[in-house]
């Protein structure tokens, strides 16, 4: 048996008699959550807390009878009854000390001295206190029925976290939100046959053997989670699609999955092949510039529509991975997506065509070559070329949903081009929710980044890349936010509660990427365990740390994630990522480590960004330490800012990671009798397990470097203890 596996045997057998242990020793179960709820328990307030809604006004009116304002509607009754032990009763439009749902369509003829905020936008709501024939009464409206759905959820979300104790007060509440973008989407990877790729929650809530579940319930639960987000659309099937998605029979079932969605407002889209015409149309081509094929997708579409009124439109994944593309006719990749967004334009949708196109045939022995360059060079030549109704998908680094990435250049080149930023939900590689990673701080410096591009072009003197894809800067008519989520049937939906706090935070930032991560693990920890302060903060400490960690033990100074990248893409295999034409090289060799992406001497892959960017990255001295090694090759004696080599950053950086996992487990400890025991069980186990993980790691990784570089720890850890 190797050393690694040794050690990891020994740590996971450590892991299981720690697991035993401690469900010896708990006191039973009380209060038991399952996570099913997530974020939306609507737990009983405490009497103290209550009263701060003393003032809500006793009954419902709502103006108009769409699902989504019955569900508000709904939505609100329930809310307000679990926590504040209130029924409240519908009443009609004449009724005094009211809550009032309607849009401004609506609400002027009941409230005509009532001048709703001017620049209310689609989907944005405002929440206002105000006197209505001498009695309070509170208003949610909007412009979209959708919008009112959201302002309830935003309410309710107040009361759960007692918010009005420091900063509302009912009877003066006057809010107006607007989401950031227009697409707030999530993309699900489910297969036909019920597996998920890359999902980590157990089976498709949508699919079962090839079909339609017969029993939605699931589904319907996601889109109001979705919902309460402010998440407007879903993909619900894998982007390597299957062809049959668009067989008529097929799109028959589909439309149960959107009835179940719409009364939460959620738009349906469908992931498709663009080989379809071929593989399932009986044409003798899916050429995108044969007329033929136009002609067969916009049949295709007008059919969907006519079962799916509401259908949002489709995502494409082409020339990429094996998938079908262009290529095969010497198209491009703006041809393609034209002719879909064409048959898509009279009905309103739009497809999202996926920029996640490279070859994974290149040649490792060439130091030239970069995997990171594909996007931009597959991109770039055709800004300009895409339909108005085309948004680009973007994933937000230039190689694969690492625990380190620089942000991919293409989002500053796309100056005529709609796009929408990919960020993945579901952990791939970052601990598939077996271990705990809060990806919000991580997604947050993508977004915040300054590209810095042509202020002529932009006129403004920033460029985040979140107003880049929203379509702000350049102005383009439509853009913003898409997560990978692959929730599944497992009670917690993501299969681990803590998770969860990665699908909020997505909607919260999609809803208003300018929120702290702070903030939004405050928010999260309170919906979902309550308000004790003594839990908020040991929950938000612990998520907050999270990323650092699991990057300290999995992947430090941007090398990327050294995992079995031929396999699960979660056991530690540095030597996986070498030798293959898969591109995810770190080019670790005896002298030294990392990729040179420099314009000067490397792939060239820095000379895609901006000026100012590559001034940043080009040079070694002005790099950042966490994305070293992800620009540039050096010695392992290369000293780095904190006076450390990289070789002695690597063995600490392990250390210390796999000693922060350690921690969570005595953080968690302290919650002990805080938190329901189901939770408290379930998660200590998860903790337990993560420990003996990071050991795993840290000690295959020390191994690798130690034999490669043949330095040893200067702290003596190593390679003592690991060469016996
Ligand atoms: C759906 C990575 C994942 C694949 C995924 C692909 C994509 O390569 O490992 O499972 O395929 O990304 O985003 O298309």
């Amino acid at each position: 048996m190797k050393s690694t596996q040794r050690a990891k045997t020994l740590a996971r057998a450590a892991a299981i008699v720690a697991v035993f242990l401690c469900a010896t020793v708990l006191p039973h179960p009380a209060n038991a959550e399952t996570g099913a709820d997530a974020w939306l328990r609507y737990s009983p307030l405490s009497p103290q807390a209550a009263k701060n809604y003393e003032r809500l006004p006793p009954q419902i009116v709502l103006l108009g009878d769409s699902p989504v304002l019955k569900t508000a509607q709904q939505e609100l009754i329930q809310g307000v009854g679990q926590m504040l032990g209130r029924t409240l009763h519908v009443g009609i439009a004449s009724s005094r000390n009211a809550i009032v749902l309607g849009t401004l369509t609506e609400l002027p003829a009941l409230i005509p001295e009532l001048h709703p905020p001017q620049d209310l936008r689609p989907d944005g709501y405002w929440l206002k206190s105000t006197k209505f024939r001498g009695s309070e009464c509170l208003i949610i409206t909007a412009s979209t029925d959708r919008g009112v759905l959201y302002g309830v959820f935003a309410l309710l979300s107040k009361i759960a976290r007692a918010e009005s104790l420091a900063d509302i007060d009912i009877a003066t509440l006057d809010e107006l939100q607007n989401p950031y973008a227009p697409i707030r989407w999530v993309n699900q990877w489910d297969n036909l046959d019920g597996r998920i790729e890359r999902g980590y929650g157990g089976p498709s809530i949508f699919f079962v053997d090839g079909n339609v579940r017969a029993d939605l319930t699931r589904a319907g639960q996601y889109a109001r989670l979705l919902a309460s987000i402010g998440i407007n659309g879903c993909a619900i099937n894998n982007v390597n699609a299957a062809p049959g998605v668009l067989e008529d029979s097929f799109i028959a079932q589909v439309s149960r999955i959107a009835d179940v969605f719409r009364p939460w407002g959620v738009q349906l889209s469908l992931a498709v092949d663009l080989g379809s015409p071929k593989l399932i149309g009986g044409l003798d081509t899916f050429d995108p510039l044969d007329p033929r094929v136009a002609e067969w997708w916009r049949k295709k579409v007008d059919e969907i529509y006519r079962r799916i009124p509401d259908f949002a439109g489709f995502v494409v994944k082409a020339d990429s991975e094996g998938r079908l593309g262009p290529s095969t006719y010497g198209r491009t990749h703006a041809d393609a997506a034209n002719v879909i967004a064409r048959a898509l334009k009279p009905h309103g949708g739009v497809i999202f065509y996926r920029a996640f196109v490279y070859n994974h045939h290149l040649d490792w022995h060439d130091l030239k070559s970069d995997r990171a360059k594909a996007a931009y060079e597959n991109f770039h030549p055709l800004d300009g070329a895409f339909d108005d109704n085309v948004i680009v998908q973007i994933k937000n680094g230039p190689i694969d949903f690492q625990v380190r990435e620089p942000v991919s250049p293409l989002f500053a080149r796309l100056g005529r081009t709609n796009e929408a930023i990919e960020l993945q939900i579901t952990q791939e590689y970052t601990g598939q929710q077996r271990q705990l990673c809060f990806l919000v701080p991580m997604w947050k410096e993508a977004l915040d980044f300054d590209m810095h591009i042509d202020a002529n072009i932009a006129d403004v003197n920033t460029t985040p890349v979140k107003a880049l894809v929203a379509g702000r800067i350049l102005h383009r008519p439509v853009g913003g936010f898409v997560g990978v989520t692959n929730v599944g049937m497992d009670a917690t939906w993501l299969g681990s509660p803590l998770a969860m706090a990665n699908l909020y935070g997505f909607g919260r930032l999609a809803w208003d990427p300018n929120l702290t991560a702070e903030k939004i693990i405050d928010e999260w920890t309170r919906l979902t365990f309550g308000n004790d302060p003594l839990v908020v903060k040991a929950i938000t400490t612990m998520q907050l740390n999270s990323w650092h960690i699991y990057e300290s033990y999995t992947g430090p100074l941007g090398a990327g994630t050294l995992t079995n990248i031929l396999g699960n893409h979660y056991d530690p295999s540095p030597e996986s990522s070498e030798e293959n034409g898969w591109g995810q090289w770190h080019r670790a060799d005896h002298a030294g480590i990392g990729m040179d992406r420099t314009i000067a001497t490397g792939t060239g892959f820095i000379g895609q960004y901006p000026p100012a960017v590559q001034q940043l990255y080009e040079s070694l001295a002005r790099s950042p330490d966490n994305l070293l090694l992800f620009f540039h090759h050096v010695p392992y004696t290369y000293v780095l800012r904190s006076g450390k080599t990289v070789v002695q950053h690597i063995y600490d950086s392990h250390y210390d990671g796999a000693d922060r996992a350690r921690d969570f487990i005595s953080q968690w400890k302290s919650l002990e009798g805080h938190v329901d025991n189901e939770r408290y069980r379930d998660i200590l186990t998860r903790f337990e397990y993560q420990a003996a993980e990071a050991i795993v790691w840290r000690d295959a990784i020390c191994d690798w470097i130690y034999k490669l570089s043949g330095i040893p720890d200067s702290k003596g850890r190593f390679p003592t203890r690991l060469s016996h």
